[in-house]
């Protein structure tokens, strides 16, 4: 009986204990993980001295050998640049014994509070343009850097000249490293895409200037032959044969009604054959797999495989760059009235930014990075339980607004440009160029080879081939952190 009641006793307790707990004691609800970021502290020894100076001045030099966390917190006016005045405080601050001092020497000065900002860890932090004057801009490849000043003020033309500016000095950096390791054929079209940015500058088409300039940073610090079976540079070689079938008088009879589909894909085949050893005849196309699901073609299992293993965070971080990044936002706004896109130019620049963001997510896995990208671009599945069948638009916001692509393109040609990137590595580039024209040819069939139909094969195929030479060639440790 006794011990019946210290039972009871103790449940008595127990009971008490665990109400008490759940009602009295607080709890975190939301699990944030949040950091204090020093501004000015650029070597992270929590002070401010002559050593953080010397960093800045090495930035000033080379800013995009640092990375995003070191420029944010260059930034110490928060004004979203790295200025002039930035550099003046913290050397005020460095100088001084104490922050309270270099703000009495000053009458508009930051508050020692203002420097330190209490931050979420996984907050996306915009990296601020570099708006210093810049030493190296005397002998720059880009012999309108050294004049090109931002006007000052916060109209949209100022931020696409501080935008430019930043972009430039960015190519500066990456063209003086490369250069000396560059291929005669990659000189030669960076020569190409040189001439095509001095225009720019001089129509003072500054929208178009920033995006090829962004283009050639990307080709400048990821693109490379390097270890890559000479195939690859032939996938280019045969995307622009297709583009020049878009171009030719052959396509044009074919739209006036005097060629017939034949004569345009005998076309193509020479060009597959010449640049890739790959030969078709059309009249006799046999399709041995289903073509309707993309995944068909690949080891499901280890598609499979990399992107149940990609982590949740990777997904969210992939998405807050596509909502956040300046570059990204500009590549992918660049869109077209209907049928005004007919070489497919708008789509791939943001693609590739896309797929170099998530390669350094997952350490230049490709494999991984594809998977992540697949993952992204579906249409995650709780929105669409969200919205009632009848109201289900065709194509939801995420792809439209995150994903690059004109009217006519929707999120088809991001998918095309992943997938049979992706075959490249599971089987080879080969077999994908020969899937992707098997699986284009069907749509082309479909489509009973109207003008249309016709017009997206080859549409499609210069996705595909964009994709497969992309995903091959792109190298995110082409250029190392530490700049050499
Ligand atoms: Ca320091
Ligand atoms: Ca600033
Ligand atoms: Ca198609």
């Amino acid at each position: 009986m006794k011990k019946f009641k210290v039972l009871i006793l103790l449940v008595v307790i127990m009971a008490c204990g665990y109400v008490y707990w759940k009602v009295a004691i607080p709890s975190h609800r939301v699990k944030i993980q949040s950091e204090l970021v020093m501004l000015g502290d650029l070597d992270y020894d929590n002070k401010w001295t002559d050593a953080d100076c010397s960093i800045f001045e090495k930035l000033r030099n080379d800013p995009f050998s640092f990375g995003d966390d070191i420029a944010f917190k260059s930034d110490l006016n928060s004004n979203n640049l790295i200025d002039e005045e930035d550099y003046a405080i913290l050397k005020a601050i460095s100088g001084s014994p104490d922050t309270y001092s270099a703000l009495s020497t000053a009458r508009h000065f930051p508050n020692p509070r203002e420097l330190y900002r209490y931050m979420r860890m996984d907050s996306y932090r915009l990296r601020p343009l570099y708006a210093l004057s810049y030493p190296k801009s005397k002998d720059s490849v880009l012999t309108w850097l050294n004049n090109f000043k931002p006007s000052d003020g916060i109209s949209y033309r100022q931020q696409l000249e501080l935008e430019v500016f930043n972009e430039a000095v960015h190519f500066d950096n990456a063209y003086r490293k490369r250069l000396s390791g560059a291929s005669p054929v990659e000189k030669d079209y960076a020569q190409l895409k040189l001439s095509r940015v001095q225009e720019f500058y001089n129509n003072g088409n500054f929208y178009e200037l920033l995006l090829a300039l962004i283009e050639l940073v990307e080709d400048a610090e990821t693109l490379t032959m390097r270890n890559q079976p000479d195939i690859v540079l032939r996938l280019l070689v045969f995307r622009d044969h297709i583009r020049g079938i878009l171009k030719s008088s052959l396509y044009a009879e074919f739209e006036a009604g005097k060629n017939s589909w034949l004569d345009v894909l005998k076309q193509l085949a020479v060009f597959s054959k010449d640049d890739l050893g790959l030969e078709y005849d059309f009249t006799d196309m046999k399709s041995t797999r289903n073509f309707a699901n993309f995944r068909n073609y690949i080891e499901r299992t280890q598609w499979q495989y990399y992107k149940t293993t990609s982590r949740k965070a990777d997904f969210i971080k992939l998405i807050d760059y596509a909502q956040n990044d300046r570059r990204y936002l500009r590549a992918v706004s660049r869109t077209s009235r209907r049928g005004q896109d007919s070489l497919v130019e708008n789509h791939n620049l943001p693609m590739a930014l896309l797929y170099r963001y998530a390669l350094n997510e997952v350490k230049g896995n490709r494999k991984k990075a594809v998977g992540v990208l697949d993952e992204t671009i579906r249409i995650p599945y709780s929105w669409i339980k969200q919205i009632p069948v009848n109201m289900l638009p065709h194509g939801i916001a995420f792809e439209n607004f995150l994903l690059p692509g004109n009217k006519e393109d929707g999120l088809d040609k991001s998918r095309h440009w992943n997938v049979f990137g992706g075959i490249c590595l599971y089987k080879s580039p080969q077999e994908a160029v020969d899937l992707a024209i098997r699986r284009e040819f069907k749509d082309l069939k479909d489509g009973g080879f109207s003008k249309r139909a016709m017009h997206e094969f080859l549409r499609d195929m210069i996705a595909n081939l964009n994709g497969m030479y992309h995903v091959m060639a792109i190298d995110i440790h082409l250029i190392s952190p530490d700049g050499n």
